[in-house]
């Protein structure tokens, strides 16, 4: 497998659950600040220039972060990462949903990415402000979802890898205090050791 990211993109949920799952995978960095994703050879392999990008060993590509997770948690069931029980499965897809479609396109692209939303610089601060009061507002309702669990599912799962950077966004990028149970969330991802090495290779930590 080679997985297309960048560091401290999404796609640091999908470098996590390789870590997590041990099989062998190649890593290609995109640079997405220099516009590494618009360059022929990327668009011939992912015309929606983003990523993350997943090539399989058969050569097909995923994208989109909730089918990639998907994909994984089915093609190697010995990592556990996703149940067996619709309930849990229906949980886990509902709030990488969540996660993806709201929370990061419709409130962090519009803090991080305010001019894709605005022609006029002197709006980009409204913009921002906008996005930041939805992704608060997502993160609230993930933290209400949480509720007590340490995990989304109780148990750790590729849900908890979509949370994770949404979580990094919020609290080690944008320097803000997450929810009382999100922050519970993060000191348990943070302290497993396929979060720890991926931090590592991306340049964030110690
Ligand atoms: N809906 C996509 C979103 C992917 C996305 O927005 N990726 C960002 C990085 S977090 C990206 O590649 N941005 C490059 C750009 O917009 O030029 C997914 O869930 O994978």
């Amino acid at each position: 497998m080679k997985l297309f990211y960048f560091p401290g993109a999404c796609s640091i949920g999908i470098h996590i659950l390789l870590e997590e799952i041990g099989a062998p995978y190649e890593k290609h960095m995109l640079h997405l600040r220099e516009g590494a994703q618009h360059k022929p050879d990327y668009i011939a392999l992912n015309p929606k220039a983003k990523v993350p990008a997943l090539v399989r060993d058969d050569g097909h590509v995923i994208t989109e972060f909730p089918a990639i997770a998907y994909y994984l948690g089915n093609a190697f069931p010995a990592a556990k990462l996703f149940p067996a029980d619709l309930d849990g499965q229906v949980r886990i897809l509902e709030t990488m949903e969540y996660i993806a479609a709201t929370v990061h396109m419709q409130g962090f692209t519009r803090v991080f990415r305010a001019s894709n939303f605005t022609d006029d610089p002197a709006k980009e601060d409204t913009v921002k402000a906008q996005g930041l009061a939805i992704a608060e507002k997502g993160l609230e309702v993930l933290d209400m979802k949480l509720g007590e669990n340490t995990y989304v599912n109780g148990v750790f799962s590729i849900a908890d890898v979509a949370l994770f950077y949404v979580e990094f966004w919020y609290t080690a990028r944008m320097g803000k205090t997450l929810p009382k149970g999100l922050a519970r969330h993060w000191h348990a991802m943070n302290a497993r050791a396929s979060v720890q090495a991926v931090l590592k290779d991306e340049g964030f930590a110690g």
